[in-house]
């Protein structure tokens, strides 16, 4: 064990002193391709657990998200027992004084239920599976329709807000603090020439209405069981007031392509349209007459936006150093930042017939 593991395993101990399991013989264990949080399975003779070490950097609110995170498991377990919620609900386990998230030194924890036999997938395979992974971001979104949006704290402002994500594109080629923008210039002046798709964004934005979204939905915050079938939605760390098209989109995002996030080769990028049909008329049909004719629109605009957004959000934290998103190669981000611009212009070239499939 190098000194690294030696101290996390000393904070982990110290961690698992403040629950009420026995935890003298457990096996630690990483977790997932999350870019933001540090995720372990613990498993020991009599149980299984998953504990995330959340990053306070980004989740400044660390104590309201995973109040939000508690109150929406209060909310999806009632609808659960009276049949109308069909997945899992992950709980959070209580610490000895009843807390949700532990402080030790600086940084913050929770310990989580660990749902049996269950995995992530980085890929959609079939029609039939994307039909699978809408159903169950929807079915989330419609069990949270009559929960009081305002009882959840907002945990990072702006988040979907494009107007706000340019600002800080513009701020970082303004500061440009590690000489990295003149190998990204083109794409920078490619992000700033689509002003009116911006437009436009803004202008339908203001009306659709809210729901309680997930605003995270990539295919690895579903978690799959025996099958391939979902069988809970996990990550609510962004679960907030937010508009439908935004879920769709990262949806659309993570499905769609036939390529991971941040592969290199942008050239071979197609997108799957028996994918994008699955999707589409799954998560409508799941809603119902519970979608507006405007918010049904809408989701062609948030299957543009949200590949759009979250390169322009990796090529910004290309451009400040890679202090947001988690890097393990050098140009990290702004690989997936040319991906994801290169998915946004595939999006855009396909409108037509996404329109059509959307029918
Ligand atoms: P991040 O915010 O870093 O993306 P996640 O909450 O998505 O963290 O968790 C990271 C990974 O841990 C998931 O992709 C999944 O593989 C696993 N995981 C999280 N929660 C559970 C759970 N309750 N049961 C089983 N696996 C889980
Ligand atoms: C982050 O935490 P994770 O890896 O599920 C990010 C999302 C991005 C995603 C891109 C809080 O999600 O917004 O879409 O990376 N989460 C936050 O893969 O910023
Ligand atoms: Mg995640």
């Amino acid at each position: 064990m190098d000194n690294k593991a030696r101290s996390l395993k000393t904070d982990i101990d110290t961690v698992l002193n403040n629950y009420d399991y026995d935890f003298s013989k457990v096996e630690i264990t990483s977790l997932g391709n999350g870019h933001i949080n540090n995720t372990y399975k613990l498993t020991t003779p009599d149980f299984e657990f998953v504990l995330q070490q959340i990053n306070h950097d980004i989740f400044t609110k660390t104590v309201e998200l995973s109040s939000n995170a508690q109150k929406i498991n209060v909310h999806l377990l009632q609808k659960k027992n009276s049949g109308n919620y069909p997945l899992a609900v992950p709980q959070q386990v209580l610490s000895k004084t009843g807390e949700t998230c532990i402080k030790i030194g600086s940084n913050y924890w929770r310990l989580m239920e660990f749902i049996n036999n269950s995995y992530t997938l980085e890929e959609v395979e079939s029609p039939e599976q994307a039909a699978l992974v809408a159903s169950a971001f929807a079915e989330f979104s419609c069990a949270l329709s009559d929960f009081p949006a305002k009882d959840l704290a907002v945990i990072i402002e702006d988040f979907h807000d494009i107007s706000f994500r340019m600002r800080q594109l513009k701020e970082a080629v303004a500061n440009d603090i590690q000489g990295r923008l003149s190998d990204c210039q083109a794409l920078v002046n490619f992000c700033f020439a689509q002003q009116s798709f911006i437009d436009h964004v803004v202008d339908i934005s203001k009306k659709l209405p809210l729901h309680v979204t997930h605003n995270d939905t990539k295919i690895n915050n579903l978690l799959f069981t025996t099958g391939d079938k979902p069988c809970a939605v996990i990550d609510l760390d962004t679960c907030m007031p937010g508009l439908l098209m935004h879920d769709f989109g990262d949806m659309v995002r993570t499905c769609c392509s036939n390529l991971a996030e941040d592969d290199t080769s942008t050239e071979k990028m197609v997108l799957k349209l028996d994918i994008f049909e699955a999707l589409i008329s799954n998560y409508q049909n799941t809603f119902a007459d519970k979608m507006t004719a405007l918010e049904k629109e809408s989701l062609i605009v948030g299957a543009k936006l949200l590949p759009f957004i979250i390169g322009t959000r990796f090529l910004t934290d290309h451009l400040n150093g890679d202090n947001y998103f988690q890097v393990s190669r050098e140009n990290h981000n702004l690989d997936r930042a040319i991906s994801q611009v290169q998915l946004f212009t595939l999006v855009c070239e396909a409108e037509p017939e996404l329109v059509k499939l959307a029918q």
